[in-house]
């Protein structure tokens, strides 16, 4: 059967599929359009495996009614799925982030529940199956990812039941009791039960996903904690860690370049005692408030003074169009404003503020000079900026404050491990890190570069790609 009828391309025995292509297209001033790649860490850990096996990567392209064919990319297959402007809104910004991610974050925002964002979401997910369907190879391995595509691994095995088909959350599955909001909740259940392995980040999403699976979608559960069974099949469920590439942060952070940008951000900020840093993409559930108010009260209290701590808080612009995040980046402007306005002196912020995203070399050595990194998310699937922060201190300086309710503190227990609706407790911890004596900072360093140089993304791919049945690849 002519499967790749998309294309001349020829039929890819492993398929990634996730709402976007590792490139964007991108609109040019003069009308023209080019593609740009989007680095990701899921690219560079998937990428060899791709190569080796001819794989092809499906998504959308990152703009609205842009109508593109298929491309190689260094050897890459790449297979756009094109979004309408009305189903960016009501799929992507709609389903996807105003329903789904404040859901699955423990509600931490109200989700908005909208009949029309379903359907569309309903139908995003058809047009992905429907794609991949006509381009995999017989007997291929399909591996779906994140909250986007949930329904797609049901309605992918509809069309082409010879497939492996495997899907990743990358985002926390929520306790039932919160799941159960979800007026579609029966069908979300029953298009992931569509894939033979699905993998979340802990034991606590296989937890919640099971009994949800068993009660919602008659899956039998069988004497195996990660196995339940559909019918005739058996789906596989497993936590599955994600990392970084732990080596290649590493070495970067340790170039001479690296070195000397971190000296030369301490030196800008006036050689202060401690530099406490917070990196996230600008989102309601990454607590970047939650730190804010804890230094601000250190600082009230005069525990601490703006000429020997200083904050760093980087943020990438996010969702700019969805309100939530709108209110949410106003509210933090104001948090930083009041502190400057109550402590700063003229040329010495005491909050420096970064909308912006900046280069891997940049953070890297950001993460270098800081003396405290603060993690504080409310909720989070994994947290990479925890993993990445530990793999860039090979000096085993920097304390790392860490929220219970990120992914990452399964691993990271050597971290100071708050409860962020804490603040007192958040606000301690800051100040433990900030005190901590060096040879206890160095121990507690040293424990959690053995997980984090250990435990790679590699390894994540390596160990999901392995649990669908997938051999390794040659070359
Ligand atoms: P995110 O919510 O995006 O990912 P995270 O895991 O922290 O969260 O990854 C963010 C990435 O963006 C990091 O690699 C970080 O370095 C980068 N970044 C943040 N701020 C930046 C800045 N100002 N400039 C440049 N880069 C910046 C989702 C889930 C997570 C899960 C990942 C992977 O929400 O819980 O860990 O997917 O599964």
């Amino acid at each position: 059967m002519a499967r790749n009828s998309k294309s001349e391309l020829p039929p890819p025995d492993f398929v990634v599929v996730a709402n976007r292509l590792p490139v964007d297209l991108e609109k040019l001033p003069d009308g023209g359009r080019r593609w740009k790649r989007s680095p990701g860490g899921l690219v560079t850990a998937l990428e060899p495996m791709l190569r080796a096996r001819d794989g092809a990567w499906i998504g959308w392209p990152g703009v609205p009614d842009a109508d593109v064919g298929p491309l190689v990319e260094d050897g890459l297959q790449l297979h756009p799925v094109g979004l309408s402007a009305e189903e960016v809104e009501s799929y992507y910004e709609g389903f996807s982030n105003g329903t789904l991610w404040p859901l699955y974050h423990d509600v931490v925002a109200p989700p908005v529940f909208h009949r029309h964002w379903w359907q569309a979401y309903v139908k995003v997910n058809q047009r992905f199956a429907d794609y991949t369907a006509k381009v995999a190879a017989e007997n291929a391995t399909v591996w779906i990812q994140d909250y986007q595509l949930q329904l797609m691994p049901g309605m992918l095995r509809d069309l082409r039941p010879d497939l492996r088909i495997g899907f990743f959350l990358h985002i926390p599955f929520p306790p039932t009791e919160l799941f159960m909001q979800l007026p579609w909740r029966t069908r979300i259940v029953e298009g992931l039960l569509g894939a033979d392995v699905i993998g979340f980040h802990t034991a606590g999403g296989v937890r919640n996903f099971r009994w949800l699976a068993t009660r919602l979608a008659g899956a039998g559960a069988v004497r195996n904690r990660n196995e339940v069974t559909v019918g005739r099949r058996t789906v596989k469920l497993g936590a599955f860690p994600i990392s970084i590439d732990s080596a290649q942060l590493d070495q970067l952070s340790r170039t001479d370049a690296v070195v000397k940008r971190a000296a030369q951000i301490r030196d800008d900020l006036g050689n202060p005692e401690k530099i406490v840093l917070g990196v996230d993409r600008l989102d309601y559930t990454k607590g970047i408030d939650v730190r804010l108010r804890a230094f601000h009260e250190l600082l009230e209290e005069g525990r601490i003074t703006a000429e020997n701590a200083v904050m760093i808080q980087l943020a990438t612009p996010s969702r700019e169009r969805v309100e939530h995040y709108q209110r949410m980046r106003d509210d933090i402007e104001l948090s930083v404003g009041r502190i400057n306005g109550e402590f700063a002196k003229v040329g010495h912020p005491a909050v420096h503020y970064l909308h912006q995203s900046l280069p891997r070399e940049e953070l890297a050595a950001f993460f270098l000079a800081a003396d405290v990194m603060l993690v504080t998310p409310l909720r989070d699937g994994m947290n990479l900026v925890a993993k990445e922060y530990v793999a860039c201190r090979h000096d085993l300086g920097g304390t790392l404050v860490l929220s219970e309710f990120a992914g990452a503190a399964a691993e990271l227990t050597s971290a100071l491990l708050v409860n962020p609706h804490d603040t007192d407790g958040v606000k301690e911890a800051l100040y433990a890190a900030l005190t901590m004596p060096p040879e206890e900072g160095r121990k507690r360093m040293r424990t959690l570069r053995k997980q984090v140089m250990t435990h790679d993304v590699d390894r994540w791919a390596r160990s999901f790609l392995d649990a669908l049945g997938l051999e390794p690849a040659d070359g």
